[in-house]
């Protein structure tokens, strides 16, 4: 109970750190949408603002520890489950042309999605060498960013945003080494390709990296943030 009552509170305090760092495009606007959706859906409106007031009032920490002693258990459980939506982190995820022309796009989706990772927006579009230029900048001093570059823009790219707890990291996990000769099986890249320069998919190697390209590719208004019905079963804690 009580290391239930810690999580939850250190959860908050994370969450609403997070949702005052973040930008129009990343966490911040998911956090605002999900804690609406939360509110709207369930009829919890005083939840949030609770916990608002308590981080605004400047209430010693173990002033709010110990008034949340009062609260029942399953009160924290619930609202523990909903705080995992406000912890979401999100990543951008780009089945490169080579995946799409060998129609590995259903192959590739049904891994994030069995996971457990919520897509949250997904299209299809061939970007310019101009755009691949800018979506791989940090490698421009590399002998192979003009064709790595000039195949990008070669055919359709399906670009996606998915989001969960540790995407962003268990995403690179799913994908495997750069060079699939080096990559595990199980892993797309070990089970899906033999080349470097043909390693089908990418994903954002970090947090920073992970919110630079989602606002490359993606408007705000294209990601879509809602209530999975998996995610009950997908997050919790006992
Ligand atoms: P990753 O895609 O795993 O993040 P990266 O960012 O280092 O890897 O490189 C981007 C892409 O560039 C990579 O998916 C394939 C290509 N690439 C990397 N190293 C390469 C190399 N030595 N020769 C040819 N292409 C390479
Ligand atoms: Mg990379």
């Amino acid at each position: 109970m009580s290391s239930q009552i810690f999580r939850s509170v250190a959860r908050s305090a994370k969450a609403g750190l997070s949702a005052s760092r973040s930008s129009s495009v990343g966490q911040g606007r998911a956090f605002t949408a999900a804690a609406a959706t939360m509110i709207s859906s369930r009829g919890k409106s005083n939840y949030f603002a609770s916990f608002f007031d308590r981080a605004g009032s400047g209430k010693p920490l173990m002033g709010w520890l110990s008034s949340a002693m009062a609260v029942p258990a399953a009160v924290y459980m619930l609202q523990d489950q909903e705080l995992h939506a406000a912890e979401m982190e999100r990543t951008f995820i780009a089945i490169k042309p080579d995946g799409v022309q060998r129609g590995l796009i259903s192959e590739i989706i049904s891994r994030f999605e069995r996971k457990g990772f919520k897509l949250v927006a997904i299209k299809l579009v061939i970007p310019s060498k101009d755009f691949a230029e800018k979506h791989y900048h940090d490698l421009k001093e590399r002998p192979f960013f003009n064709g790595l570059c000039e195949f990008l823009s070669s055919g359709p790219v399906l670009a996606m945003v998915w989001e969960g707890e540790g995407v962003i990291k268990y995403g690179r996990k799913l994908i495997g080494a750069t060079d699939p000769q080096k990559s595990e099986p199980g892993t797309i890249r070990g089970d899906l390709a033999v080349v470097v320069g043909r390693n089908i998919i990418h994903g954002s190697d970090g947090p920073e990296t992970a919110k630079d390209e989602i606002g490359l590719w993606f408007n705000p208004n294209e990601l879509v943030s809602y209530a999975s019905n998996a995610e009950k079963w997908v997050y919790g804690v006992n």
